[in-house]
């Protein structure tokens, strides 16, 4: 088998991972690193602070000036009050637009599909890097192309759902990588207040805790009754949620996450030329619809059913993206022949994954 080729194993083990990033205080990171003279300073980016009378709020600010109990949605006069020495600079929102645009597209050609959500964050599937140790060299090296590409820290946390990579994330902020694995999620989330639940706010979180419940670890040890009557309809997700049974990936997104071909044969067959044959045409079409669209593949995988409908499946990573013919048939032909028990073959298919969609500013794929 080439030796591009690694880790392969059934389908079934798949445990999805999802990393979050979010830049770290992005506006005023933005405005630091156009004047690095700002560097290490408290800024503060919002409306004109007025000598202590402007009526606006902060958009954001340095981890310097959150040193002085400044923090975003706060009135512009309240932190002129906490810190007047800071440096008080107005919005330039189609910078910024533009910064993460940029950041953006360097994370659609690293993982092919995401899920932005705001200006400054963002969602990727990385389940086709297959362990928590690879997924997690694969983070430092997003947060390395960010630094070396547009000159920014982020924040990434990494964990079998979408909830759970936000509150890694956020663990450890500035410039952190908080791994979240399903082995250490429930001593991750047991001791965590109930307010770093995304989507408890200050009122529910107030409710939870005239209730006695404190932590995370409290929310699943109470009885679903309990929470029913607190949070009604929501309860159920609530508890889900509390004892790491949530595994919600990423949601709606433009850009496909696979292309696959299958083939029933006429009659079950037993002939290794046929279904090498018929594996061939299918990758020769797969070849070319990821030539046509201008995608890569990362991952591909085979599927065969028995007679009597008995179905397996495998997949191997590869080192590399690649669409060229070659590599992926040696792929294939190496699954083929470790997955065939030489049993009549009824259906066979073949699944590219793992899909990247390259674009202009990604330098080279082989960087990832
Ligand atoms: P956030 O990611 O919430 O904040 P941040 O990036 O500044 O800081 P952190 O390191 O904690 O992630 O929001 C991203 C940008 O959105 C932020 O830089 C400015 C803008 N923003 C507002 O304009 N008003 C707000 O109330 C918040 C929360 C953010
Ligand atoms: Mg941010």
């Amino acid at each position: 088998m080439d030796e591009n080729l690694i880790r392969i194993h059934p389908e079934m083990m798949n445990e999805q991972i999802i990393l979050h990033l979010d830049m770290d205080s992005f506006y005023a990171s933005v405005e630091i690193r156009n004047n690095p003279d700002l560097s290490g300073k408290p800024v503060v980016i919002g409306a004109d602070p007025m000598q202590g009378t402007g009526r606006g709020v902060v958009s954001t600010c340095s981890y310097e000036a959150r040193a002085f109990g400044i923090h975003s949605a706060m009135p512009i006069s309240q932190a002129y009050h906490l810190c007047p020495h800071a440096i008080f600079i107005p919005p330039h929102m189609a910078t910024y637009a533009q910064v993460s645009a940029t950041i953006m597209q360097i994370l659609r050609g690293i993982a092919g599909e995401i899920e932005q959500v705001s200006i400054d964050e963002a969602y990727l599937d990385l389940s086709c890097d297959r362990s928590y140790e690879l997924a997690a060299h694969h983070a430092a090296n997003i947060k390395q192309v960010i630094r070396n590409q547009v000159g920014l820290t982020c924040s990434v946390g990494l964990a079998p759902s979408r909830i759970y990579a936000k509150m890694a994330s956020e663990q450890q902020k500035p410039d952190g990588l908080t791994v979240v694995s399903p082995d250490t999620l429930e001593s991750f989330l047991k001791p965590l207040p109930v307010g770093k639940i995304p989507g408890i706010g200050k009122k529910s979180a107030q409710v939870l805790i005239n209730a006695g419940l404190q932590t995370i670890g409290d929310i699943a040890r109470c009885d679903i009754q309990t929470l029913q009557d607190m949070f009604g309809s929501h309860a159920v997700r609530l508890h889900q949620i509390a004892r790491g049974q949530d595994r919600e990936g990423l949601r709606e997104s433009g850009k496909r996450r696979s292309i696959s071909r299958e083939h029933t044969f006429l009659r079950d067959s037993t002939s290794p030329d046929e279904i090498l044959g018929s594996l061939h045409t299918m990758i020769l079409s797969l070849c070319h619809e990821l030539e046509e669209q201008n995608i890569y593949s990362r991952t591909i995988g085979i599927r065969i059913r028995y007679t009597g409908f008995i179905t397996r499946t495998k997949s191997v990573t590869l080192m590399q993206p690649t669409r060229e013919v070659r590599v992926i048939e040696c792929a294939i032909d190496g699954l083929f022949t470790e997955m065939w028990d030489r049993s009549p073959v009824r259906l066979i298919g073949v699944r590219f994954s793992g899909l990247i969609h390259p674009d202009p500013v990604q330098r080279s794929l082989s960087d990832f």
